[in-house]
């Protein structure tokens, strides 16, 4: 639940805590008012930003791309998309990790958590980073095995439907080829892989239709970098559709 909100209109955001040092007060405040137990910042934050505002606050700080990245780990439903959300978490993990491990020490109260000669930050940063490579080679060979199947569809028109998230994208697919395995929600990103099903369009045209990933305003590089897969379908249609959702105010 959402029990208070705040803004500020800055130049550039403050290196060291994002916000003011005025406005960091009023959040302090803010806070105790409302009892709130977790900050949600809608913008990204550095890994010094949010680890300096939770020492001011005494508050669990999340950005808009590790909330985005929750969101996602609860959507993905294949292989591909879990392997794709798992990575991004991961790599925005990486940098944070001093910061993760000193909520565990407060947590744990520190005790016994060094193994002989290496510390336990290290060995964290290993395996993950070891489990990062693994997921790349992994996407690699689904990225090749698109590929393949994108060949053997050669010489069938193309088309992609794009736009945003929660814009009805997948609705017309399922409306246009009658495929009822089509996933339609009132959700942001209720598809997070892409989805082709054959549509007849009449007088012996027919298309290959692509449902996508929504966008969103704000994308995080994060997850730029991990739909790369699913974004190369669209790179490679013979003609893009936007969907609009002609009752959203902003449309
Ligand atoms: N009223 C109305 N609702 C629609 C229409 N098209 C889709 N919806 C509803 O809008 C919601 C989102 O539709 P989806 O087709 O899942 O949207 P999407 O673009 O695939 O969304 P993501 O997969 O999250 O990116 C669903 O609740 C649909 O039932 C429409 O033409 N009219
Ligand atoms: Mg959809």
């Amino acid at each position: 639940m959402v029990v208070g909100s705040i803004t500020q209109q800055i130049d550039r955001p403050n290196p060291a805590t994002y916000l003011g040092k005025g406005k960091i007060e009023e959040l302090g405040t803010l806070i105790e008012e409302t009892g709130a137990s977790l900050i949600i910042f809608d913008d990204e934050l550095t890994p010094a930003q949010g680890k300096n505002v939770e020492d001011a606050t005494g508050k669990r700080v999340m950005d808009r791309a590790e909330l985005i990245l929750d969101i996602f780990a609860t959507r993905a439903r294949t292989a591909e998309a879990k392997m794709q959300v798992e990575l991004a978490q991961l790599e925005y993990m990486l940098p944070r990790l001093t910061r993760m491990w000193t909520h565990l020490e407060k947590f744990r109260g520190g005790i016994g958590m060094r193994g002989p000669g290496e510390t336990q930050l290290e060995t964290d940063r290993r395996l993950i980073n070891h489990r990062i490579r693994l997921l790349k080679d992994r996407l690699g060979d689904v990225t090749r095995g698109r590929e393949v199947q994108r060949q053997g569809r050669k010489g069938i028109f193309r088309a992609s439907l794009v736009g945003y998230t929660n814009a009805g994208k997948s609705s017309i697919l399922r409306g246009l080829s009658g495929a009822r395995d089509v996933f339609v929600e009132d959700r942001l990103f209720a598809t997070l892989d892409p989805l082709t099903r054959e549509v007849d369009l009449g007088e012996n045209n027919r298309v290959l239709l692509t449902d996508t990933v929504g966008f969103i305003r704000k994308l995080s590089h994060f997850l730029v970098a991990s739909f790369r897969a699913t974004l190369s379908e669209v790179r490679e249609a013979d003609l893009l559709a936007p969907v609009i959702d002609a009752s959203h105010p902003q449309s």
